[in-house]
C-alpha cells in the first residue's frame, strides 16, 4: 500500500480531530452534516486519506469514499460515520473511522498487498441529529429512503435537506440509490465503540456483532390554544403541554411493561416556548425499539392511544407520524463466524444500538466489530474507549481486512 509512509494510531487520529465541534453549551460535541464542524470532519478525513495515496471520492448522496487500489467490484469496505447526537461522545463514529485508517496503516505497514479493492466509507448523517431519519446517506445510496422524501426533510430552523445540501456543494438532483457505488461493496465490515457494557461483563475488549433490534421514531404533534400564562384561567386552557406530559410518562409505564423493550422521549419542542406563553402546539419525538417477537408497532400503538386521549381530555388535537422505522438486522453468519475465527473466539453480542451497517446488511454481507466502552454510556460526554482496546481494535480490523482482501 503506497502514500507517504504515514503511519498513526487510532488514538493519535481521534486527538486530531478531539476539538472539532465541542458543544460548550451541552458538553461533548455536536457535529451535525453539513455543518462547519462536520465540514471540517470531512475535510481532515480527506486529508488523512489522501497523505495514506488512497483515492477521495464523495458519492452522489454527500458520502465519502477512500479507496485503496481501484474503486470496486467486490471490494472490501470499512468505516462509519463522523457525525454525532447533540452532545455526543467522542468515539461513536469516529472510531470507526481512525480504527479504518490507523488499520490501513497497518497492512501498509506490513507490506501488503490487497487483491481486492478497499475502501473506507464515511457516511453522512448516520445520526439523523439534523434531519431526523437516521441512516440518512447509507439509506439514500441503497434506496431504503426516498431522494424525494429525504430532500424535503427539515432542520430544527425549517431548511431542508436540498437547500443545505446545495449550498454545501452537493447535488441534491443526484440523490438517490446509487447502483454503481452499491455495486462495488462486496464486504462491509464496521468497527464501532460498544454502547452498552457487554464487554466489561465478558472482560473482553472485542466482540463481533450478531444483529440491530427493530427500532423507530415517530413525531407526535399536540395542538391547542395558545394563549396569555397570566389572563387565562385553568378551566378556560387547551394546553397541548398537558398531554405532552402525559405522554412521556405513558411512554415509560408501557415500555417498562414489555421485557427489553427501550422507549425514549429525548426531544420536546413547545411552540413557541415562552416561559408566560401557553403553547400552541409542542411536538414530542418517541425513539422505540423492541427486540423480536415483540412488536415495536405494538408498543407505539399503545403509547398513541394514551396520547390521543390525554389530547382529547384537554380538548387538544394529536396528529402522529412515522419519521424512521428498521425492522431486526441480522449480520451475516458465515462472516461472522470467520471474524470470531479470526480474533480468537471473540464473544458475539446483539446490540439495540442502530447503525448504517443495519442498512447495508440488507444489500452486501456485513459484519461490526465492537470495542469495549467501560462507562457502557454512549450519546453522552462520558462515552469512553481504553486506548490500548483502541489499538486492539485496529489490529484486529486490520486481521480481518488481510482475510477478507488478501
Ligand atoms: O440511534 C442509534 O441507535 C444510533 O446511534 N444512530
Ligand atoms: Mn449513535
Ligand atoms: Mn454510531
Amino acid at each position: 500500500m503506497s502514500g507517504d509512509g504515514r503511519a498513526e494510531s487510532a488514538n493519535a487520529l481521534l486527538g486530531e480531530i478531539a476539538g472539532v465541534g465541542a458543544d460548550r453549551a451541552r458538553g461533548g460535541y455536536s457535529r451535525h452534516v453539513f455543518t462547519t464542524a462536520e465540514g471540517e470532519l470531512r475535510e481532515w478525513f480527506g486529508g488523512a486519506a489522501r497523505a495514506r495515496g488512497l483515492e477521495v471520492q464523495v458519492d452522489r448522496n454527500a458520502n465519502v469514499w477512500a479507496w485503496f487500489g481501484r474503486p470496486g467490484p467486490d471490494a472490501v469496505v470499512t468505516g462509519s460515520h463522523l457525525d454525532s447526537v447533540p452532545g455526543g461522545g467522542a468515539y461513536d463514529g469516529p472510531l470507526g473511522v481512525v480504527s479504518a485508517l490507523a488499520a490501513f496503516d497497518l497492512l501498509r505497514a506490513q507490506g501488503f498487498t490487497p487483491r481486492r479493492p478497499l475502501a473506507i466509507v464515511v457516511f453522512a448523517e448516520e445520526e439523523g441529529g439534523r434531519f431526523g431519519v437516521p441512516c440518512l446517506g447509507s439509506r439514500l445510496l441503497t434506496g431504503t429512503l426516498a431522494a424525494e422524501r429525504a430532500l424535503g426533510l427539515r432542520d430544527g430552523n425549517g431548511d431542508t435537506l436540498a437547500d443545505v445540501a446545495r449550498a454545501a456543494g452537493h447535488q441534491p438532483a443526484h440523490f438517490g440509490r446509487d447502483e454503481e457505488t452499491l455495486g462495488r461493496i462486496g464486504t462491509f465490515v464496521e468497527l464501532h465503540v460498544e454502547q452498552g457494557r457487554g464487554l466489561v461483563h465478558l472482560d473482553a475488549p472485542i466482540a463481533v456483532g450478531s444483529g440491530i433490534i427493530p427500532h423507530g421514531r415517530w413525531r407526535f404533534s399536540f395542538t391547542g390554544q395558545g394563549n396569555h400564562a397570566g389572563t387565562t384561567l385553568m378551566e378556560d386552557r387547551r394546553d397541548p403541554m398537558i398531554p405532552a406530559a402525559e405522554m412521556v410518562g405513558a411512554v415509560r409505564r408501557s415500555a417498562a411493561a414489555v421485557p427489553e423493550a427501550r422507549a425514549t422521549v429525548g426531544r420536546l419542542v413547545p411552540t413557541p416556548g415562552g416561559t408566560n406563553v401557553i403553547a400552541s402546539r409542542v411536538d414530542v419525538w418517541l425513539d422505540a425499539r423492541l427486540p423480536e417477537p415483540g412488536d415495536v408497532r405494538e408498543l407505539v400503538a399503545e403509547i398513541t392511544e394514551d396520547a390521543r386521549a390525554a389530547a382529547e381530555l384537554e380538548g387538544c388535537r394529536v396528529e402522529v407520524r412515522e419519521e424512521s422505522y428498521e425492522g431486526a438486522a441480522s449480520f451475516d453468519a458465515a462472516l461472522r463466524d470467520r471474524l470470531r475465527a479470526l480474533l480468537g473466539d471473540a464473544p458475539v453480542l446483539p446490540t439495540g444500538a442502530g447503525h448504517d451497517a443495519a442498512v447495508l446488511a440488507r444489500f452486501v454481507p456485513t459484519a461490526m466489530l465492537y470495542v469495549r466502552n467501560p462507562s457502557g454510556i454512549s450519546h453522552a460526554p462520558e462515552e469512553f474507549a481504553d486506548p490500548a482496546d483502541i489499538d486492539q481494535g485496529s489490529a484486529d480490523l486490520a486481521r480481518v481486512l488481510r482475510s477478507l482482501a488478501g
